[in-house]
């Protein structure tokens, strides 16, 4: 879910040593049914980066809103592959409230009704770069079919991921109903990943990215082994009311990076006339030049 850069900036801002990091274990693959969140599971890796004058520092809504661990994520960390361009890591934890824009055809379970959160964390990789995607990018608008099977090859859960986005950035996930995984076990996630509709690739040989037209989708099968602590530590960190700050996280309350301009600017955008959705715009504005 965190990229490397942002976690490190987030680590520095949340004033931990790395020296205490350093401390972490190795964190990655075989190691799913770690006690520790994720977080901390992370940020051995972040602190394996090199660490330069030049560490980036986190921005914005990220740098005001960093709080402890015991405040954010319990995340755990679940498989990884890679899918050609995008590496894929998923991620679970509690279920988590969300909010989509006016006339969104995709709903996600809500939270009361949901049993975890999985983040199918996508970045675009170097071979990504083919396809004109910036490393460590999310790619937008990829629709992601995913099946939860048992070892039995049973469906307990299928249907489509959706793009979102957290404090800590965007990604592809969805809230899994309640009673979806009632035991541990062996599991496995599949995803199929589309090519992005509506989004088209240069081809010119001055502007063009070097891949030919988009990819066959691409379908990947997740071995995903949960244990009774997976599952426990889920419970114990889904809260009853989801939108309250914990007492012992009253000094860090949700907070809006504050940015006047932007701010004064976004009201008169928002108070100004819209022009009319129009998905055909574009042939009518090319009949227009006929
Ligand atoms: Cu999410």
């Amino acid at each position: 879910m965190l990229n490397m850069k942002k976690l490190a900036a987030l680590v520095m801002v949340g004033g931990l040593s790395t020296a205490a990091l350093a401390g972490c274990a190795q964190n990655k693959g075989a190691d799913q049914g770690s006690e520790k969140p994720a977080a901390s599971a992370e940020m051995s890796k972040s602190a394996e980066a090199p660490k330069s004058a030049e560490e980036p520092q986190a921005e914005g809504a990220v740098a005001v809103n960093a709080r402890p661990n015991e405040c954010g994520l319990q995340e755990q960390s679940g498989p990884e592959a890679t899918v050609g361009p995008f590496d894929m890591g998923l991620h679970f934890f509690q279920p988590t409230v969300m909010v989509g824009a006016e006339g969104s055809t995709m709903k996600m379970t809500p939270y009361e009704e949901s049993q975890m959160h999985l983040e199918l964390d996508t970045k675009a990789n170097a071979y990504g770069t083919n396809w004109g995607y910036s490393v460590d990018e999310t790619p937008a608008s990829l629709p992601i079919v995913y099946r939860l099977t048992d070892n039995n090859n049973k469906v307990l859960s299928e249907g489509m991921m959706m793009e979102m986005a957290a404090i800590d950035g965007s990604h592809y996930g969805l809230n899994l109903p309640k009673g979806t995984i009632t035991a541990p076990g062996d599991y496995n996630l599949t995803v199929t990943v589309y090519p992005p509709l509506n989004y088209d690739i240069h081809q010119d040989y001055i502007t063009g990215v070097p891949a030919k037209g988009w990819f066959k989708p691409l379908t990947v099968t997740m071995p995903w082994k949960i244990t009774q602590e997976n599952l426990d530590i889920i419970k114990k960190n889904t809260p009853a009311d989801p939108m309250q700050v914990p007492e012992a996280c009253k000094q860090y309350p949700v907070k809006m990076y504050e940015d006047k301009a932007s701010e004064e600017a976004m009201k008169k955008a928002e108070q100004t006339a819209p022009l009319p959705m129009n998905m055909h715009a574009m042939h009518h504005g090319m009949d227009m030049k006929k």
